[in-house]
């Protein structure tokens, strides 16, 4: 590992995430946000394009795909009445996220800025923010920066004195999970009901109303205009290779202090809860697992985390994955069986039923999980849970029905044992009550 591991407060991107300044305007210019954006547009469309890919940049919303690469795809001369649009995801709803939120309430500039300089890069005349519905004070805020980057000049026609004419819009959701999937985003901002479309096409060949059309992580975007700033090899210093830049991770669950924090990617485990969050409670000792991306992706037990890198590759080591960064944290008092059986049923309440599979599957994954946790099973459960997660897994439209069987398949993975102790234990409990 060459890289840079670990952050110190000069090189963080975004230095008001904690919100001890205030976010408008005319202290975010203060912060170096709008210095000069339209020197930055010189560079030109096809520059800003290579430099995000040389930065290393991936995708921050947890598929981690190359975000310069995903701009690539954007036809480089829109065809008259199919022009491109950028569509920033901002439907933050994976549970244990909250990154973008902190973003858009502390550092709202960021993205604005961000929104202008990629949409300019991607030939967009137009961006939507799609915010999710209980994001009731952000969606506030978020339009109050909006409104005073439009006064100041900033987009609309001519923005940031670029010449180039830029609009941004604010959409906001009305509170389904699924709606943070790329396609059904764009069904809902279109007005339809919020169900994932096939891919292929991907948005880039055919988005929102059938126009090309990226979408990118509320992250992505807001790092853009510190990356053309500091320069791709700035970026690129931290972290390793794949697995470049600085990162905000989201530290909830057993740990003394939880928090949102931007560290450099690829920092171990350890380092970044003793570094940011006091510890574990109780000690390490203590820890059980942890589910280190976002409730999708499947839990890795405390001896393999311990000294983990936090990135794709580290943590696809270790049968799982970096997601969004939100790191759930569990100690030996958690009910680990429960706690997986409560993501299960949450997959079966956002499974928006257009597929067999995921619609019947989620359900009776939840149902089966309850009765794991109770011990209500026979030892052969274990096996066909295992195998309908195995049917789920990739059979369906979109990611949701993979995200309700990989914590499935990584609590069977790892925790075994404890739920055929469940099992033999009840069966005890009958025997004895005979
Ligand atoms: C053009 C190709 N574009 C891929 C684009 C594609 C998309 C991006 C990644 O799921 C994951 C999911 C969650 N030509 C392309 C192409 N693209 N090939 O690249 O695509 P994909 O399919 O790998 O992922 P996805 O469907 O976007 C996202 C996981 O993230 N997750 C996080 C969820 C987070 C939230 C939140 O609250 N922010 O919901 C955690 O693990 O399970 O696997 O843009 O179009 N040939
Ligand atoms: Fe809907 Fe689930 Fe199919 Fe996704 S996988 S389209 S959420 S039914």
């Amino acid at each position: 590992m060459s890289g840079i591991t670990s952050l110190t407060d000069k090189d963080r991107i975004f230095t008001n995430v904690y919100g001890f300044q205030s976010p408008w305007l005319k202290e975010a210019q203060a912060r170096g946000d709008w210095d000069d954006t339209a020197k930055l547009m010189q560079l030109g469309q096809d520059a800003i394009i290579e430099i995000v890919k040389e930065s290393g940049l991936r995708g921050r919303g947890g598929a981690g795909f190359p975000t310069g690469v995903k701009w690539g795809f954007m036809p480089k001369e829109p065809t008259p009445g199919r022009p491109n649009f950028l569509v920033i995801n901002a439907d933050e709803s994976e549970p244990g996220s909250c990154k973008d939120r902190e973003i858009i309430r502390h550092d709202p500039h960021k993205l604005i800025e961000g929104a202008l300089l990629s949409s300019f890069a991607m030939r967009a005349r137009a961006a939507y923010i799609y915010i999710r519905g209980e994001y009731i004070q952000e969606a506030i805020a978020m339009q109050r920066a909006i409104d005073e980057a439009y006064e100041a000049g900033l987009l609309g026609k001519n923005a940031a004195g670029s010449g180039y004419d830029f609009d941004l819009f604010l959409h906001r959701g009305a509170g389904a999970y699924i709606c943070g999937e790329e396609t059904a985003m764009l069904e809902s901002l279109e007005g339809k009901k919020g169900q994932p479309r096939l891919k292929p096409p991907f948005p880039a060949g055919a988005g929102l109303y059938g126009c090309p059309t990226t979408v990118n992580n509320v992250e992505s975007i807001a790092v853009v205009p510190t990356i053309l700033r500091r320069g791709a090899a700035w970026f690129k210093s931290f972290g390793r290779e794949n697995n470049a830049g600085t990162k905000l991770f989201q530290i909830s669950g057993h740990v003394e202090k939880p928090c949102v924090v931007e560290e450099a990617m690829s920092i171990p485990f350890r380092e970044l809860i003793e570094k940011h969050c006091g510890g574990i409670t109780g000690g390490w000792d203590n820890l059980l697992a942890v589910i280190p991306g976002g409730s999708s992706v499947p839990l890795v037990p405390a001896k393999d985390i311990m000294d983990c890198p936090m990135d794709f590759d580290g943590l696809k080591d270790q049968g799982s994955g970096l997601g969004t960064a939100a790191v759930i944290v569990m100690d030996k008092s958690t009910d680990i069986v429960k706690a997986i059986s409560r993501i299960s049923y949450f997959y079966k309440h956002e499974s928006c039923g257009q597929c067999t599979p995921c619609r019947e599957g989620t359900g009776w994954m939840w149902r089966t999980m309850e009765k794991l946790r109770e011990g209500d099973a026979e030892i052969g459960t274990i096996d066909r849970l295992l195998d309908v997660t195995k049917q789920v897994e990739g059979h369906t439209i979109c990611a949701l029905g993979d995200a309700a069987a990989w914590p499935i398949q990584g609590l069977i993975r790892h925790f075994r044992p404890e739920i055929e102790r469940r099992i033999a234990e009840r069966g005890d409990r009958l025997e004895a009550a005979e």
